[in-house]
Order: structure tokens, then sequence, then C-alpha cells
């Protein structure tokens, strides 16, 4: 139960990293009536949300942002400010040998330091591996020697410390950040009840208590519990193919057991999450992690898989140099995200086969050619009358109901030509 006496006041809030979570975070604090600040390294990022614009693509955040500049209650800095809070949204990505790297959360922490007081949170949201959080709090204690930290002083610290993980989905951010419940791992519980505090001004999920070490392995097993779902179903698909099964009746047969959720197959696992945090855990258990990396390598040989059965169609046709139409190019349905998208490195590996010409659409994505400069981006009628072979990569909502013209061949990662749309299967 929190104790009335720490229960944390807070009127400014500093959010470090302007990115995919950290912008949404920050205009919702804002829309509360907080004074936010804040903070990203990027010049351009910083000038385009202080005229009341946004830099990323996320469904009614361009109007939250604009409201909240508009107010005074949401500004952006480059250089760090202080505030009676601070949110650390920094990405955390890995290493050449799969290692986490903690150096942005390392910089961040070195940049807030100097603004500190007595009385401050920090929290790190950015996904993590186990530990960061209480490595974060021993770089701000190595830069700040004048002032206490949980690890020090325990709940007399002058400075709490938490992590409490985003798991919002993207193109869902808005409403899943309000909604959801949220982990609160503070390195105390008295950082616990202040991290809750604040939370708790837009939060109308439960904010759920525990500590520091165990949220962040909690959000790392929510991203890998879903990896190694969809390397289920994608090694079912391998397997199906192989035997001639529609995988996707399969699936829907399975699931009509009471007690079967089979995810969907796909032409791999995109996205800058779920395909980069089961690495952490292997990272720091890998000789326990061995269904976690096995997921990862499922995942990761998806798009050769089905580089491989494209060829193989083409080979079967009766044409020279088939031309293959690869329909979407995004991570994921209706997004503009292509980061880590296995539909780009498809589309990237048969650009670079010499028995096909390859085309592609992506409604979604504005400046697509600079992702994938060797192939043309056409419109999705050009697209299919110019195919020989159309590819599905990614199910958005404008592929829905298409027909695929005689003599064409339709190879469907995802199991949606020719159906109607399919409600959320999030
Ligand atoms: N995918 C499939 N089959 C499925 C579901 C997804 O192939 O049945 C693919 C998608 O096409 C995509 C990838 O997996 O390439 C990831 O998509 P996603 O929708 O599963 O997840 P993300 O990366 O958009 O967001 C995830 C979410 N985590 C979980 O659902 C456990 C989100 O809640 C997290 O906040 C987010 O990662 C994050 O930031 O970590």
């Amino acid at each position: 139960m929190p104790n009335k006496g720490d229960h944390m006041k807070f009127e400014t809030l500093s959010v470090i990293g302007l990115g995919y979570i950290g912008l949404p975070t920050a205009a919702t604090f804002a829309s509360r009536g907080l004074k936010v600040i804040g903070v990203d390294v990027n010049q351009k990022a910083v000038d385009t949300i202080n005229s009341g614009g946004i830099h990323i693509i996320e469904p009614d955040l361009d109007i939250v942002v604009r409201s909240v500049v508009q107010s005074g209650n949401l500004r952006a800095t480059t250089k760090p400010e202080p505030a009676d809070a601070f949110i650390v949204a920094v990405p955390t990505p890995f290493k050449e040998d799969k290692q986490p790297d903690l150096k942005y959360i390392e910089a961040a922490a070195k940049a807030i330091a100097p603004v500190l007081k007595k009385g401050n949170l920090v929290i790190l949201e950015s996904t993590s591996p186990v530990g960061a959080t209480e490595q974060m709090a021993a770089w701000l204690a190595e830069a700040r020697p004048d002032l206490s930290f949980p690890q020090q002083a325990g709940e007399d610290a002058d400075v709490c410390v938490a992590h409490c993980p985003e798991r919002v989905l993207p193109g869902k951010v808005l409403v899943e950040l309000v909604n959801n419940d949220r982990v609160i791992g503070g390195m105390t519980p008295k950082c616990s009840r202040a991290a809750v505090s604040l939370y708790k001004l837009f939060v109308q999920g439960e904010c759920v208590v525990t500590n520091a070490r165990t949220a962040e392995m909690c959000k790392l097993t929510e991203n890998s519990f879903r990896d190694v779902n969809i390397a289920f179903a994608n090694e079912l698909s391998m397997i199906c193919e192989k035997l001639q099964i529609n995988v996707w009746e399969l699936i829907s047969l399975a699931n009509r057991h009471p007690r079967v959720n089979v995810l969907q197959p796909g032409p791999g696992v995109g996205g800058h999450c779920i395909a980069v945090d089961p690495w952490f855990i292997v990272a720091s258990a890998p000789d326990e992690a061995r269904l976690i990396a096995t997921a990862r390598q499922v995942n990761d040989r998806k798009p050769d898989w089905v580089v491989s059965r494209v060829r193989n169609v083409a080979a079967s046709l009766a044409k020279p140099k088939p031309v293959v139409a690869c329909l979407g190019l995004s991570f994921k349905a209706d997004i503009d995200d292509l980061r880590e998208s296995p539909a780009v490195e498809v589309t990237k590996k048969l650009s670079a086969c010499k028995e096909v010409d390859v085309i592609a659409v992506e409604p979604h994505v504005v400046d697509v050619v600079k992702w994938v400069p060797e192939v043309p981006v056409v419109s999705l009628d050009d697209a299919i009358h110019a195919a020989d072979i159309i590819l599905l990569l990614v199910d958005h909502k404008c592929f829905d109901g298409i027909t695929i013209p005689d003599g064409k061949v339709a190879i469907d990662t995802r199991g949606r030509l020719g159906l109607p749309r399919r409600e959320s299967t999030d």
C-alpha cells in the first residue's frame, strides 16, 4: 500500500528520447497538465516538435502533440534541464555479437546527471537486459557523488530509480499507453510508489509493483513469448509447404481447440522489439535459453525460405525472366515503419537474383526509394499488371480483396490473398 508520506507531487517531467515511445509518452503526460520538457539529440526532431509537428507516424499523435505544444505544456530541447522526474526512453540495440548495447542509456544518464536534484525520480522505460536499471543508477551515482541513490542508501536515497517498461503496440500507442496495465519495478518499494504516482496521472490500467530486475525480465518475457509463438507458426508453414497442406486452414482448425491459439506465419519477424529483445535473455543465460535462441533463428531464416520459394516458382515458369511484384515493405500491416522489416529483406534478396525482375508496392512510406533504391516502386495496379508472380509480404488493408489475374502466380506469405479483411488479430 502506498505510504501517504512519500507520495510525490510532479509538476515538471523530462522525457529523454523523443522517438516512437518517448514522444507519445511526453505528449500524453503534457495532455494531463504536466509541464514536459522533451530532450533529444536530433535537432531536426526537436525543431519539428517545437513547431507542433511530429517526425514519426502514429495514429492521432500529430493532434495531441500539436495541442500540447500550443498550450505550452510540451517543449523540446537538445539539452537536459532540471525537472521533478525523468523518463529515459532511448534505444537499446544489440551489438554485432548480439550482446545488448547500453551506450544510449549511458549517454542519457550522463546527460541528466548534472541537472538532478534531491527528491527526483528517474525512470528507465527503454526495453533493457536484466541489471540495466542498476547499471543506470551506478552511472548516475558516479556522476553525482553529492547525491545518494537506492543502491547506496535504500529507502533514504535522495533520488528514486525505477524500471517501468513500455508495452504499447505500434499503431495503437496512444490507446495502449492509457489502457494497458503497467509493470512498475522500483529499486526500492519507495521508488515503486513514486513511479506509480507518476504513471497514475494518465494510466487507467493497473500499475502493478515489482522490483526492477523482474520488471526488466517481464518485458523481455512478453516479447520472447510472442517470438517463440510466431516461430512455431513459421515452422508449421514450412512443414505444411513440404506436406502440401494449407497452413492457414490448418491453424484455423487447430485454433478451434479451446486451449490452442497458434499465431500467424509470415515472411519473418520484424520491428525493433521482438526481433531484438529475446537476444537480451539469451545473452544473460546462453546455456539455459535454448528455445528462445532457436525461435530467433527460425524467424530470422524465414525471409530466406520465402526467397527460395519464389525462385523455385520462377524456375517453373516458361518465361526467361519473370517479374516478381512484392506487395508491402513495412514490418507489419498498415504502418510506415521499415526497420528490421523481413519484407524489405526478401525484396532486396530477390532483386539480387539474376533470374527475376523485381518491383515493389508500399503505399504507407513516402521515402520508400531510400530503403530499396535498387527496386522500382510502383502503384498496386501497375504492379499487378506487370507481374508474373505476385508476392504478398505485408497484409495492408489496401491489399484486401485483390484478384489475381489468370496466368499469374500468387505467393501469399500472410494467408490473406482473396480473403475479406479479418478483424484485428493483435
Ligand atoms: N507477426 C507474425 N505473426 C503474428 C504476429 C506478428 O508474423 O501472428 C510479425 C509481424 O508481422 C511483425 C512482427 O511479428 O513483423 C512483430 O509484430 P507484433 O505486432 O507482434 O509486435 P510489435 O513489434 O509491433 O510490438 C511488440 C508488442 N509486444 C507483444 O505483443 C508481446 C508490443 O506490445 C510491445 O510494446 C512492442 O513489441 C515493444 O515495444 O517492445
